[in-house]
């Protein structure tokens, strides 16, 4: 590319300003965008489908039309990004193809199961929580389109975050069951929780460019360590322990330690091995296939609208 180009590119980013779609823009800056926001799209729309589980088994009205709210909005978030992977020149046919085919991924903790009402909360304050963590700095990436989708995402989030963990107060002080079951949804969410934010930063293969674009502006460890330090607390009011006998308080960085989080585990996950990745692909190919019909009306309005307007 000639020498200005690159340099007006350089001279946006380190000014903090916003690269906006007609800019000039390296490909390999455009492909890792794609890469990021059409796998955070595919994360919100594949994520629906555990909470959707339990639309039907809702204990009362009201935890039902806040939870189909949440899920709605999952779907929102969805549309955003693809929309903003769109202004990057992909196709949404495209990225639906490459995720249906395991071309491109989606978050490993949608990988999980949820077996009980509890699981709604844990999700609710655990991987919305890991999620806005991830996503307030987002909001200042240097992709204009994909910074600004963030800070009404975010937004939601922290509502979202907010119903889990209302969610799971409401179990934890109720009867001795309920408790129970507030506890080992908290058990078998927290780890994959932290697994949400990447591989360990000697081993992200990205992190290192991403961070020189300004796409991403903290590590994964930072990000992660960031979000031990708020959940703590918060388990505490909440009445639930996080299952890690290794978890301290560090008086000299002022900071959590932690313990060993499994690797190997969040590879095979990575892999196709997690427990529900097979489901979970299965039922977006069959939504998608089953919808074929409203995308196909859809067209056929919008063609039969443009030839009355003489188009
Ligand atoms: N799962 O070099 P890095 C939500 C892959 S929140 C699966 O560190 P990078 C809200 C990575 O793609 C969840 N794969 O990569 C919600 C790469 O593979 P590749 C979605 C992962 O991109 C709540 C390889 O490992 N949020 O949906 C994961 O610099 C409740 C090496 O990794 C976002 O996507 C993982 N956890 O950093 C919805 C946020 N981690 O492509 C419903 C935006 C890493 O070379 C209900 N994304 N990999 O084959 C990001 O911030 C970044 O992409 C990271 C990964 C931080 C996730």
């Amino acid at each position: 590319a000639p020498a200005e180009l690159v340099a007006g590119f350089d001279a946006v980013v380190a000014a903090d300003s916003r690269i906006e779609p007609r800019d000039w823009m390296p490909d390999a800056y455009r492909s890792t965008l794609i890469r990021q926001i059409a796998q955070h799209a595919h994360s919100e729309i594949i994520g629906m489908q555990p909470e959707a589980n339990w639309i039907t088994r809702a204990p009362s009205l009201r935890r039902k039309a806040i939870l189909i709210a949440k899920v709605q909005d999952e779907a929102g978030h969805g549309l955003y990004l693809y929309g903003a992977a769109e202004t990057l020149g992909v196709g949404r046919d495209d990225m639906l193809d490459k995720l249906h085919s395991g071309r491109q991924r989606y978050s490993s903790i949608f990988n999980y199961p949820t077996l009980t009402w509890a699981d709604v909360g844990a999700i609710g304050w655990l991987v919305d929580g890991a999620a806005i963590t991830n996503q307030v700095p987002l909001c200042r990436c240097s992709y204009g389109p994909y910074a600004r989708a963030m800070v009404r995402v975010c937004k939601e989030e922290s509502f979202h975050q907010r119903q889990g963990y209302e969610l799971l107060h409401t179990l934890s002080h109720g009867t001795k069951e309920q408790h129970a079951m507030a506890q080992d949804a908290v058990d078998r969410w927290w780890w994959p929780s932290l697994m949400m934010f990447g591989p360990p930063d000697d081993e992200s293969a990205h992190s290192a460019q991403s961070m020189a674009w300004r796409i991403k502006r903290h590590s994964n460890d930072e990000l992660r360590q960031r979000f031990v330090d708020i959940c703590v607390p918060q388990a505490e009011a909440l009445g639930l322990r996080l299952p890690d006998p290794d978890l301290r308080w560090n008086e000299e960085r002022e900071r959590w330690d932690f313990g060993a989080i499994d690797w190997e585990e969040f590879h095979q996950v990575l892999r196709g091995n997690g427990p529900c990745n097979e489901q979970r692909l299965t039922q977006r190919r069959t939504a998608h296939e089953e919808g074929a019909w409203v995308r196909d009306a859809a067209a056929a309005y919008a063609a039969k609208h443009q030839a009355k307007s003489g188009q």
